[in-house]
C-alpha cells in the first residue's frame, strides 16, 4: 500500500508529434547544423513554446515578419514554420535577397494545390478553417483576393451568398474538428449541391488519428488532460473531442507546472493525449506528476498505428542527426510503444 489514492491514466495512442512537426523540427535542427547559427525563423515553427524555446537555446531567432530580420543577417537562413504562408512571403523573401528554407508541412501545402486546382477550373473556393490561424492566412495566400471566402461555421454556411452558386469549391484548414466540419460541409452542400470536393481529405491523417483516439478513451473518464499550447488549432480541438465524447471535464495544459490540482480533485480515470506539436518529454512530465499523489496505472488507448515520415528539404538530406539531435526532434514514445 502506497497510502496514495489509486488513478487509472487512459494513455492515447496516437498522441504528440506528427510527421510534419517531426519534419519542421528537424529542417530547423539541421539548418543551425549546416549554416550555423543564427537561423530566423517565421513564426512559431510549431505552437508550442518548449519547442521554440529548445531551439532557441540552439541559436535560431523566432520573428513574424522577414522585415525584422536584420540587414546584417540576410545571408543567413530563414525557415517557414509548418503552418504553411501565403504566396507573398517567399515573393517578398526573393525581394530582399533572403535564403529561405520552407517547412510547410507537405500535407499542407497538399490543401494549397487543391485550393489552387479549384481556382484553375474556375472555381471560388470556399475555405472551411479559423479566421486568423496562420494555416488560414496561409491557405488564402494562395489564392487571389477575391477568388477565396472563409467559411467558419454553420451559420456562415448558411448566410454565404454566392456569385455563382454552381461553381464553388472548397478545401478545409488541416487541423479541424473532423465532426464539426461534416457539419459545414453539409450545411453547404445542401445550400450547392454542385459544390466541389477536393481531391483528397484536407484533415490530415494525424488531426483524424488523434481525434478518433482521444474519442474512444474519454468516455468513463473524470478528467481528459490535452497537452499543447492555447494557440495550437489541433490541441484544442482534442480538448473539445474528448468533452463531446464524455469526458466529465478536459483541458489544456502545457506543462506540469501549470496544473492547479485542487481543481483535479478526486479522480480515479484520467484521460490524457498531446497535441501533434506537444513533445512526449512533457506527457512523461505529467504522469510523473500524477505519480507524486496518485498511485498510479497506465493503460495504453491506442486505435492506430501511425508510420508516416517525411523527407526534409533537399537542401539539408546532406546534413546528419546526432544522438542528442534526436533525443528532441524525433523522441520515442517515452511511456509506452508504438
Ligand atoms: C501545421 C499544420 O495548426 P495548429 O495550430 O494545430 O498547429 P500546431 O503547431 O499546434 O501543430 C502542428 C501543425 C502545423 C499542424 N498542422
Ligand atoms: Fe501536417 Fe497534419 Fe501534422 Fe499539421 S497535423 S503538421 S497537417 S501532419
Amino acid at each position: 500500500m502506497t497510502g496514495k489514492p489509486a488513478l487509472t491514466i487512459r494513455l492515447c495512442g496516437p498522441r504528440g508529434f506528427c510527421a510534419g512537426v517531426d519534419r519542421a523540427i528537424q529542417i530547423v535542427v539541421l539548418a543551425l547544423k549546416k549554416y550555423g547559427a543564427p537561423v530566423y525563423v517565421r513564426h512559431e515553427i510549431v505552437h508550442n513554446r518548449y519547442v521554440v524555446e529548445g531551439l532557441e537555446a540552439k541559436g535560431a531567432i523566432f520573428v513574424e515578419e522577414l522585415d525584422e530580420i536584420p540587414t546584417e543577417h540576410r545571408d543567413q537562413p530563414v525557415i517557414f514554420s509548418a503552418h504553411g504562408v501565403p504566396k507573398s512571403v517567399p515573393a517578398d523573401a526573393e525581394a530582399r535577397n533572403l535564403f529561405y528554407l520552407d517547412a510547410t508541412c507537405p500535407l499542407v501545402s497538399k490543401v494549397h494545390k487543391q485550393a489552387m486546382r479549384h481556382n484553375r477550373q474556375g472555381r471560388h473556393v470556399l475555405l472551411i478553417g479559423h479566421a486568423g490561424h496562420p494555416e488560414v492566412i496561409g491557405t488564402m495566400g494562395q489564392l487571389p483576393a477575391g477568388t477565396v471566402s472563409l467559411i467558419e461555421t454553420v451559420e456562415d454556411a448558411d448566410r454565404y451568398e454566392a456569385d455563382d452558386p454552381d461553381n464553388l469549391g472548397f478545401v478545409t484548414q488541416t487541423t479541424l474538428s473532423v465532426d464539426d466540419t461534416a457539419g459545414v460541409i453539409a450545411a453547404l452542400t445542401a445550400r450547392f449541391p454542385q459544390l466541389k470536393a477536393p481531391a483528397a481529405e484536407s484533415i490530415c491523417y494525424a488531426t483524424t488519428n488523434r481525434q478518433d483516439a482521444v474519442k474512444a478513451a474519454a468516455p468513463g473518464t473524470d478528467l481528459f488532460l490535452i497537452v499543447g499550447a492555447p494557440n495550437s488549432s489541433n490541441s484544442k480541438r482534442l480538448v473539445e473531442v474528448a468533452e463531446r465524447a464524455g469526458a466529465t471535464a478536459a483541458l489544456l495544459v502545457q506543462r506540469a507546472a501549470e496544473i492547479d490540482w485542487n481543481a483535479v480533485g478526486e479522480v480515479a480515470v484520467l484521460g490524457l493525449s498531446a497535441g501533434a506539436s506537444a513533445p512526449e518529454t512533457i506527457v512523461a512530465e505529467i504522469i510523473e506528476a500524477f505519480r507524486e499523489r496518485f498511485d498510479v496505472t497506465v493503460e495504453l488507448a491506442e486505435t492506430v498505428e501511425e508510420n508516416e515520415n517525411f523527407l526534409v528539404n533537399r537542401e539539408l538530406r546532406d546534413t546528419a542527426l546526432t544522438g542528442e539531435d534526436m533525443a528532441f526532434v524525433n523522441g520515442p514514445m517515452l511511456v509506452g510503444t508504438h
